[in-house]
């Protein structure tokens, strides 16, 4: 950090003053402590050291490989029911932030499981849920009255302060992805959450079978990338990406396709993403290293950080950022290299 004794504060003048002149020494130093007692701080001081060209989120590159979190998931099923933890979730935990419950700079990820028979109780908060099913079917998520079913591959979006609960009327555990906008409405201080004084809230409308809520299906939206595959030549660095019709005031969803021998080009964009691989497998890689991925991992690439994706046999990724707000603030860039870090 910054020089030599320029923040530490000295200690206090000792009862003995034997040499007087110890703190005018190092009058910058006795500066800083004076100002530090009263709330200030020197700009130039703070900033040294700090390159404040770029954006440096904590995040890592990282990868949970579902083979391992599976029957993590299941231990926490005969440790705890739904109902009793509420929300019976294993939250992915990006290694840069300490043990935090963060994937990524403004993005919450956690591994949700609701055994046969399992509720999920009501309740409702200010961040935004985006979940992406990764197995099992029978599961029903209940959004503001209206009931929705839970397949592999749809993905469902709980809007803010809409109430939610979720039910597994099927016989095989439900899984899914779930990822909130936590970390930014955290920054914002705006978190509110509210218990919905029944289990289950009471189903008061039919679920929507058109509009936005059925193109986020799996075979819709499925059908909607191949259409894109077909009709357009693919991203050197993203294949062919899939946007979902607006899924709240700050996260984008995508369903993105790496072409059979795909090579990509580096890239990197001001949103921090997680994804969840559907299909095949390949592997990405950043100046941190390189990482593998197959079918149900989940995989983080945080904001600002060169990457590129590679798959031989082609893939499916689902992904979710924090586009939507950094459009919305006028704030995302994203550049395509071939070199330089910078
Ligand atoms: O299902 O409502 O993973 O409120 C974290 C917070 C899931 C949920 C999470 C939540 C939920």
């Amino acid at each position: 950090m910054p020089r030599k004794g320029a923040v530490s504060a000295p200690t206090e003048v000792s009862p003995v003053v034997t040499r007087p002149m110890q703190r005018s020494e190092d009058p910058e130093a006795a500066f800083h402590a004076r100002i530090g007692a009263e709330n200030l701080g020197a700009l130039w001081v703070g900033r040294r050291g700090v390159d404040l060209a770029r954006p440096g989120t904590p995040a890592r590159p990282a990868v949970w490989r579902y083979g391992d979190v599976r029957p993590r998931l299941m231990e926490a099923g005969g440790l705890i029911g739904a109902e009793d933890a509420f929300r019976r979730v294993l939250v992915l935990q990006n290694p840069g932030f300490g043990g935090a419950m963060r994937a990524t700079q403004t993005l919450y990820a956690g591994i949700q499981i609701v055994l046969p028979g399992e509720i999920a109780p009501c309740h409702r908060h200010s961040q935004t849920a985006i979940r992406f099913v990764i197995e099992g079917n029978g599961a029903l998520t209940t959004v503001d009255g209206a009931a929705t079913a839970m397949a592999p591959g749809d993905m469902v979006v709980t809007p803010q302060w809409s109430w939610h609960d979720h039910r597994n009327e099927g016989g095989e555990p439900a899984i899914w992805l779930d990822i909130l906008d936590t970390p930014l409405i955290d920054a914002l201080d705006t978190v509110f959450r509210e218990t919905h004084p029944e289990t289950l809230q009471p189903l008061t409308r039919t679920g929507a079978e058109s509009g936005p809520a059925a193109n986020r299906r799996a075979g819709p939206a499925r059908a909607a990338l191949d259409r894109l595959a077909r009709e357009t030549p693919p991203d050197p660095c993203l294949g062919w990406r899939f946007r979902y019709d607006d899924p709240g005031p700050t996260m984008a969803a995508f369903l993105q396709r790496l072409p059979v021998g795909f090579d990509g080009a580096p890239r990197r964009a001001t949103d921090g993403a997680v994804y969840c691989v559907v299909e095949g497998e390949g592997a990405t890689e950043t100046g941190d290293g390189a990482f593998e991925w197959r079918v149900k991992d989940v995989f983080v690439v945080p904001g600002w950080c060169r990457h590129r994706h590679v798959s031989g046999g082609g893939a499916v990724l689902f992904g979710v950022s924090d586009l939507a707000v950094q459009e919305r603030l006028g704030l995302w860039r994203e550049r395509r290299s071939g070199g330089g870090e910078s």
